[in-house]
């Protein structure tokens, strides 16, 4: 038939199966074979019913994404699953591995769906700001109702077969041999005669749909899209299927589609979606990878704890490694206590807890490191105590053990010189908490050996981390470009502006807080001891940590927290506070406005992002892009501050930067030669090979 779909037959059960790797998604090339498989198979009269499956580890995983944005070929998606609508004879979609997408909006075209035991199913189309383009917002409320049809839409979040089956969603699960079963059941329905409904005539679950309690569950998705298109349109578009004739529902659907697809938002998550994948491949990969069977965390901290919960959680036993008995107990008390909320919110059972819990073992002898293949280190943030500890790794740690730091802003390559093994030093910066955040900056020294690195860029996935790989420098790509956004918000504060000013214009960018919420959160007392022990000051925020007021922790900081509240409210104290510092600086304080906000916060960060990648700190714009959305926040409808810096224009970022440089002479706003390139040539990579 093509080289991307085979024909096959058992007996009058045809098979139709998509080899079209690796995710076998659903380009043109499979698109066209299959619309021709769908007629001739109909029109068979020795075939008595049609099996779809797929070749390969996965079912469909979806539209080619790669299509999106370029003109549309024939047939598309609808057309195909319109004529699979036509066919009298039962069809059968077998799913393994992740139906997803345009793959499960096949399924939906097929009278049955049959999954592998441990397939998924669901519709991320959100994910990437689009919507479910294929008629999976119209057909799949028909089958699980359109509650969780719109949970399923708008999360994106996919479900498992077993949910899949409890849901109508997928007619039968087996274990085994997929095809055989699915052929067998085919068979059977056929012999039992039809007439076969298609997904789209099935209209008794929509009829029991309690439309308020549909808007009040929509409405408050709405809530928490927080500036995005996708969300609110995929809401819209389930609740046509309720309200709007079939064609109605399906044409509405094609329309939201085409407009999102067309989107700066759907185009920015497109973007980190490929960038992710970019940053996680692995440099060098032909390099033979280390094995790694046992990890050492040292330190049962905040850090330490959340770490050693990551590595576990990714089936990995940790030794876990304090100074002390007491101080050990309390991290493995934190540890327990973190995983009974994860039971108590049911997103973990008590066997699971406990089969985790059981891969810790606690210890205060740097002896027991001695089995262990990595060794992570998460002590105070401290030249000298690194070194110390890293001196006494050196000593007990076995030959060709990887010893990582979890330094968010120190020099590796110094901590490594004070090994007699800095080819298998490296940083694995984590973000806080460690088993929830995504993001695991490695950072690569001087002599790092090349199969070090390729070890962890690899166990990175392994323990559902989206990983990026940077050199060396003072914070490296994130922290170094956060420093460059805060370096204005004292001067903003002196000037006029309020903490909750800034941060207002922070959230209303899409941020989900802004940048002192987030110190408040953080506490500020670390910022605080960074500064100190490089010898600068910031007069608001160090005379806030003189007075105890270090943020969420103490009740106080640039907010107040009334007990247990997560929000602070201003606290008219900070603002004299603020008021009284601008008076003893002779500033008098003006009216300051979103947008200079933006120009003296983000376009220092995008012009630092520049440097980073001159200095070849990140190998790609799009890995900047990938830390920032995944460690701290940046709005994922933006795509990052490098892509976003296209959409905003590179022209402009460049104009204001002088006129705050001119302004100010600060040189965090002198625009650096590569903004200048970008600004010529329109990309970041073409700007950088210059
Ligand atoms: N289109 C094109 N390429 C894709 C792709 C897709 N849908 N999915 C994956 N790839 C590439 C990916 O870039 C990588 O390439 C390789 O496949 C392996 O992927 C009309 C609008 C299925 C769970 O959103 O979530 O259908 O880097 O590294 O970790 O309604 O891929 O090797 O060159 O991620 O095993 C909806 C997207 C599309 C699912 C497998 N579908 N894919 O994860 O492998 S929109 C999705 C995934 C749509 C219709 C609409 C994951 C996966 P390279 P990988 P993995």
């Amino acid at each position: 038939m093509s080289d991307f779909l085979k024909l096959s037959r058992d007996g009058d059960v045809a098979i139709v199966t998509i080899d079209n790797p690796p995710v076998n998604a659903l380009s043109f090339h499979v698109r066209e074979p299959l619309m021709q498989a769908v007629v001739s198979l109909r029109d068979d009269v020795s075939v008595a019913a049609i099996v779809i499956a797929c070749a390969g580890r996965t079912f469909v995983a979806g539209a080619d994404i790669t299509e999106f944005g370029k003109p549309v070929q024939q047939p598309d998606l609808r057309a195909v699953v319109a004529m699979l609508e036509t066919i009298a004879k039962p069809t059968v979609a077998a799913i393994h591995g992740t139906a997803l997408g345009g793959g499960l909006e096949l399924a939906l075209g097929c009278h049955f769906r049959v999954a592998d035991a441990g397939a998924r199913l669901g519709l991320p189309e959100v994910k990437l700001g689009l919507l479910p383009g294929g008629g999976g917002t119209v057909r799949l409320p028909r089958l699980v109702g359109a509650v969780k049809a719109l949970r399923m839409i708008v999360s994106g979040a996919p479900i498992g077969a077993a949910e899949a089956h409890g849901a109508d969603l997928v007619d039968a699960v087996f274990d085994g041999d997929l095809i055989t079963h699915a052929v067998n059941f085919a068979r059977e329905i056929a012999s039992k005669g039809g007439p076969f409904t298609p997904v789209r005539d099935r209209n008794d679950e929509l009829r029991q749909t309690d439309l308020a309690a549909f808007d009040a569950e929509a409405a408050d998705l709405a809530k928490k899209a927080r500036g995005l298109e996708a969300p609110i349109a995929c809401a819209q578009s389930v609740r046509n299927a309720v309200t709007l004739p079939f064609e109605e529902a399906l044409a509405a659907e094609r329309a939201l589609f085409m407009k999102l697809v067309a989107s700066d938002q759907s185009r920015a998550q497109r973007h980190l979606f490929f960038a992710e994948r970019e940053a996680a491949k692995n440099p060098d990969k032909d390099v033979v990878k280390r094995r790694i069977a046992r990890v050492g965390v040292i330190g049962a901290g905040t850090m330490g704890g959340g770490i050693a919960m990551a590595f576990v959680n990714g089936g990995f036993p940790v030794t876990l490694l304090e100074t002390s008995e007491e101080a050990l107990q309390r991290g493995l008390g934190m540890i327990e206590k973190n995983y009974a909320v994860s039971v108590s919110r049911g997103s973990l059972t008590e066997d699971a807890k406990q089969q985790r819990l059981a891969q810790f073992k606690g210890s205060t002898d740097y002896a027991d490191l001695v089995d262990c293949d990595l060794i992570v280190e998460a002590v105070f943030e401290d030249m000298a105590v690194k070194k110390e500890v890293f001196g006494k790794l050196d000593a007990v740690a076995r030959p060709g053990a990887i010893l990582a730091t979890n330094t968010s802003y120190l020099d590796i390559d110094e901590i490594a010189a004070s090994t007699s093994r800095p080819q298998d030093v490296l940083g694995l910066h984590f973000f806080s908490p460690a088993n929830v955040m995504k993001l695991l900056e490695i950072v690569r020294a001087d002599k790092t050996a090349p199969d070090a690195l390729a070890t962890v860029v690899d166990l990175a996935r392994k323990i559902g981390k989206v990983a990026v790989v940077v050199g060396v420098c003072h914070g490296f790509v994130g922290n170094r470009m956060l420093a460059a956004r805060g370096a204005e918000s004292e001067a903003l504060l002196l000037e006029g502006a309020t903490p909750s000013l800034i941060d207002k214009a922070f959230t209303d960018f899409g941020w989900p807080m802004g940048p002192f919420q987030m110190g408040d959160l953080a506490g500020l007392d670390i910022g605080w001891r960074n500064r100190k022990a490089r010898g600068q000051t910031a007069v608001i925020a160090d005379s806030l940590c003189e007075q105890g007021r270090f943020g969420q922790k103490t009740g106080r900081g640039f907010y107040l927290y009334e007990a247990g509240a997560r929000a602070g409210i201003p606290d008219p104290e900070v603002e004299a506070l603020i008021r009284e510092k601008a008076a003893e600086k002779g500033i008098a304080p003006r009216t300051i406005g979103t947008d200079e906000i933006a120009e003296r916060t983000l376009y220092p960060m995008i012009n630092e992002g520049a440097k980073i990648l001159e200095e070849k700190i990140a190998a790609r714009a799009s890995d900047i892009d990938v830390v920032w959305v995944n460690g701290y926040g940046f709005p994922v409808g933006k795509g990052g501050p490098m892509f976003w810096a296209g959409l905003e224009g590179a022209a402009k970022i460049i104009e204001r930067l002088e006129y705050w440089h001119q302004r100010t002479g600060k040189d965090v706003f002198k625009p650096a030669p590569l903004l200048r390139r970008m600004a010529e040539t329109g990309s970041w990579e073409a700007g950088s090979t210059a």
